[in-house]
């Protein structure tokens, strides 16, 4: 289906020119110049096509993407066992034997002053310690959960087109997701005390949950890239919606009704062919200017969001906090200055915070908010 007017429309624009939709898998490559500084191949290899609008097509197409990518080299062969550096399936040496020391490197360089422009790049693992699943954990995760709601394949429930026939399986997950149900955890203030140490260059979240605003972590420091619940509007015609009846509409299992032309209304969650709020646009300023870039708590399968982390220059620090390799870091080969932690996000970041002597003021910070 193509849409016939973009949401780019009822938002102020960054760049107006632009249209960038999210996908599931690694197809929109940024053209940030940054990235052509990264002296690495690209990990996504030439065979990128361009997005199209028709979002179904597409997801049914990258169901199986995700796997055969991470076996291309920037040449477009298969590759396994190259003598150059590419991106393979998660080798576990590669990825244990290079989390040794990363944490305690990255803490020292934090603590000498040599991070002022952090980065932070986040996705559903920064919650699960709030009780809110991922989507791709296997058993836990919301995709190994949707049998109820009977779908073609588990990426649908986050199908515009899908939406378009059926919106009640979105509905019943949201009725789950809405805010209000969930508290900010440990992840969340550590974040949120970067930003108090004045270090916080941009947080670039791709959750839905609004915990890092309720952390206290600032709108003008927060990229919601795939939107949030805080806004509704015409999933055809975009016209807005008030959230808070859109809410009542969901929680109470009606279907809100767009007031102009009666097709549904949804909250302003980004979905698979949909467009990336303008806000999103503020990484071609961020990523170049970054001078530490972390990564937690997602797998780096959605696009464009995933490839946002290869735009910082290549001498810039990047830390992976995940239970395992993903995206750039499943090369043997990384970066020079690439560092990952692996193992669970909330046991990692109080170890990074005990390094960096933050652990008793996140723990105040938590209290305070969290009494208030
Ligand atoms: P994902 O694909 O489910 O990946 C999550 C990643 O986090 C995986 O690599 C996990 O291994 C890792 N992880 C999960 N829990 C932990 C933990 N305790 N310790 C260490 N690592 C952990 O989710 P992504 O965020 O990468 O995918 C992007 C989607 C997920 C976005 O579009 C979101 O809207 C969507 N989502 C958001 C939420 C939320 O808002 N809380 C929840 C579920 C899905």
């Amino acid at each position: 289906m193509n849409r016939s007017k973009s949401s780019w429309d009822k938002k102020a624009p960054y760049h107006p020119a632009t249209r960038v939709t999210r996908s599931s898998s690694s197809q929109a490559r940024h053209r940030n110049p940054a990235e052509f500084q990264d002296c690495e191949p690209s990990p996504y290899g030439k065979q990128r096509k361009r997005q199209t609008d028709s979002a179904l097509a597409q997801d049914l197409s990258q169901m199986s993407v995700s796997a055969t990518d991470v076996l291309t080299t920037s040449k477009g062969k298969m590759s396994k066992g190259s003598a150059h550096p590419v991106q393979t399936g998660q080798s576990p040496s590669a990825a244990k034997s290079s989390s040794r020391g990363g944490l305690a490197s990255v803490a020292r360089l934090v603590k000498l002053g040599r991070c002022k422009n952090v980065l932070v790049v986040a996705g559903a693992g920064i919650s699960t310690a709030s009780g809110i699943p991922d989507f791709r954990t296997p058993g836990t995760g919301l995709y190994a959960n949707l049998e109820k709601y009977n779908l073609p394949y588990p990426e649908a429930i986050f199908n515009i087109d899908y939406f378009s026939n059926d919106p009640q399986p979105f509905f019943s997950l949201a009725k789950a997701l809405y805010p209000g149900r969930h508290r900010p955890n440990y992840i969340h203030y550590f974040i949120r005390m970067l930003n108090h140490k004045g270090l916080l260059l941009r947080m670039y979240t791709q959750n839905i949950d609004g915990l890092e605003k309720l952390c206290g972590i600032p709108d003008e420091k927060l990229v919601e890239a795939h939107g949030s619940f805080a806004t509704a509007s015409c999933h055809l015609c975009y016209t807005a919606y008030p959230a808070e009846e859109a809410e009542q509409a969901i929680m109470n299992d009606n279907i809100p009704i767009c007031t102009f032309c009666a097709a549904t209304v949804k909250p302003d969650v980004v979905f698979f062919g949909e467009d990336l709020p303008q806000k999103y646009f503020l990484h071609t300023e961020d990523f170049p200017k970054a001078d530490l870039l972390i990564i937690m708590g997602t797998s780096l399968q959605i696009e464009p969001f995933a490839s946002l982390v290869n735009t910082v220059r290549s001498n810039v620090p990047r830390l992976l906090l995940n239970r395992h390799a993903v995206g750039p870091f499943e090369k043997v080969t990384l970066r020079k200055r690439d560092h990952m932690e692996l193992g669970d996000l909330e046991d990692t970041v109080r170890r990074f915070a005990e390094m960096l002597g933050w652990n008793s003021e996140i723990e105040e910070l938590m209290r305070s908010q969290e009494t208030e």
